[in-house]
């Protein structure tokens, strides 16, 4: 199974793309009309999350119905539409494969409450509960209705875990692959998918939440085996991502490595926790730059040598926006905005690029909790007034963290609800969407960079296909990395801060040639100044090693 590694991957949130009907919501029409537009920047595919029939409590990863589309989002014959038009243009489409748990709402957790024994050995039912806590906050159980026992819930009560143990479960769940495999669709993203293998006798663990008896066990490997032999394996080409959660090199090596015939590449979000205190999300503190680049380079390393791939990203739709987290947006937005995009884009790995991540989209700077609605805000939001937290305080946290910040509507123009819909949004537009819009950022510094950077990708096998070794690991401003193909060198240096920094380049980049720069007339030289947020990458025929200068 090999995959095109030249190819970009696009993020849409369904949800908050664009409304062709004015009912506040995005739809699948909404996605046709702006297909030319992706085009335009480049990317190959695009990643869809959940548009399947579902109540919604977490916003379409609880589903009820794993073969339809939601009305609210159109009909199956639009979704024909929708790949037929992409493939007029080039665009594949990946989905979201929600395989973990199921709403309760799902006729199989119904009928199961209904008291079918065949459908109550789809879920995972216990006498008594574990102490396991959810990861939306909350005990991890809750009552199987009257029967005094009780089904797991690793995320929102209304999500009950599905036990893949039971054959029947998995012969389900593949025929739902192949459902939309047979529409045409070209990739599977699959949800927290490393937490699909539970140990049979389930028990108490207070240190850590129950997660070493269903995170990365060693049968989610068999079941990832035996879901490519049924459904994907054969067809060349095809993208797979997994989700996941609290992994592991060692693992994501094993999930992904082409001999192993399990996933494509994975998604890990280590990177994305160096904002955290003491490991916590619900904290607010500046991001630990040398944590981010051991983990950059540990993980880059380490998936290069294992021949296993990582997909690259920042931002999706349970992150706030990078740009506010690692940027000083105030005054460098644009310069910050290209250097975070190098910085993966030139990287080993697939980058994926989160709708409005081109256009330098902010967090909404929303005014009040009335205008949060994600679950996981909310729950968040009364625990910390339960635990002692002022509203001011609770409040604060929640707008740096909360991951309705990246699910705000996407800002197309300066109209009414940033041109997203006629009505009224069910996600109130972020705050920037007068001046920050496609309309005026399409031929700006950051949408254009982006462009050079999908084309750079394709046209350079180093940058598809190179080797990842770290640089410049002492400097406490600058993440760096050099990729290797054959001969060939590519040296990419990233100014992480909001000041001047002077290194010395290694005597065979001196008359290397300038790949790409934020900044123009950057020139090479032995010691070079890279400017704010500034991004460099240096192509050279030479072999010398780099030293650690
Ligand atoms: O997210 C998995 C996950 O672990 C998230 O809880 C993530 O760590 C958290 O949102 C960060 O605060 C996936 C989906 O991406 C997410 O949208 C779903 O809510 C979740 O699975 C349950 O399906």
């Amino acid at each position: 199974m090999t995959i095109d590694k030249r190819k970009v991957v696009y993020q849409i949130y369904p949800k908050s793309y664009k409304d062709t009907t004015g009912n506040g919501v995005g739809d699948l029409q909404g996605i046709i009309q702006k297909l030319p537009y992706l085009k335009e920047l480049g990317i190959d595919m695009i990643w869809l999350n959940p548009f399947y029939p579902s109540p919604q409590r977490d916003n379409g990863y609880d589903i009820s119905d794993y073969t339809a589309v939601n009305p609210a989002f159109g009909t199956m014959a639009d979704f024909e539409k929708m790949i037929a038009a992409g493939k007029e243009l080039g665009i594949e489409f990946m989905l979201d494969m929600v395989l973990n748990h199921c709403s309760t709402d799902h006729e199989w957790f119904q009928k199961a409450l209904a008291g079918d024994s065949y459908y109550q050995d789809f879920f995972i039912l216990r006498d008594e509960p574990t102490d396991w806590i959810s990861k939306f906050g909350g005990s991890a159980w809750a009552p199987f209705g009257e029967t005094g026992k009780y089904y797991l819930h690793l995320f929102d009560k209304s999500q009950a875990d599905l036990n893949w143990r039971n054959p029947h479960v998995r012969e389900e769940l593949f025929k739902v692959v192949n459902f939309w495999k047979d529409k045409g669709v070209k990739g599977f993203r699959f949800d927290v998918i490393n937490l699909i293998g539970k140990d049979e006798v389930l028990e108490n663990c207070p240190i850590n939440d129950g997660k070493p008896a269903y995170t990365d066990r060693p049968i989610t490997h068999e079941y990832l085996k035996m879901m490519n032999q049924a459904t994907f394996g054969t067809e060349d080409g095809f993208m797979t991502v997994g989700e996941m959660s609290a992994t592991t090199i060692e693992n994501c090596i094993l999930y992904t490595a082409p001999d192993r015939e399990e996933l494509s590449m994975a998604f890990n979000f280590h990177h994305l926790k160096v904002d955290y205190q003491d490991g916590q999300k619900w904290t607010i503190t500046d991001f630990d730059f040398p944590e981010l680049k051991r983990l950059f380079h540990t993980w880059g390393e380490g998936m290069s040598k294992g021949d296993g791939w990582n997909a690259l990203f920042y931002n999706n739709h349970d992150q706030p926006r990078a740009l506010n987290r690692f940027v000083d947006v105030k005054h460098f937005r644009s310069e910050g905005a290209t250097m975070l995009a190098a910085s993966i884009h030139l990287s080993r790995g697939t980058p994926y690029i989160y709708m409005g991540e081109e256009i330098g989209m902010l967090d909404p700077d929303y005014d009040s909790m009335a205008d949060y609605v994600d679950v996981e805000s909310l729950n968040a939001y009364q625990i910390m007034l339960e635990q002692g937290k002022t509203p001011e305080q609770a409040f604060a946290i929640i707008q740096a963290k909360s991951r309705d910040n990246s699910r705000t509507p996407m800002q197309w123009d300066a109209s009414e609800h940033a041109g997203f819909t006629t009505g009224t949004p069910w996600l109130k537009a972020g705050k920037s969407y007068p001046e920050i819009n496609v309309e005026t950022e399409k031929t700006g510094p950051i949408f254009t960079f982006y462009q050079e950077l999908i084309r750079l990708r394709k046209t350079l096998p180093i940058i598809a296909e190179g080797d990842y070794t770290a640089a410049y690991q002492d400097s406490d401003s600058v993440y760096a990395f050099e990729r290797s193909l054959g001969d060939q060198k590519l040296l990419v240096l990233n100014n992480f801060f909001g000041k001047e920094v002077e290194l010395e380049i290694p005597a065979h980049y001196a008359d290397g040639k300038i790949l790409i720069s934020n900044y123009a007339d950057t020139t090479i030289s032995k010691t070079i100044t890279l400017k704010p947020y500034q991004t460099l990458a240096v192509l050279t025929q030479d072999t010398r090693t780099l030293s650690n200068s």
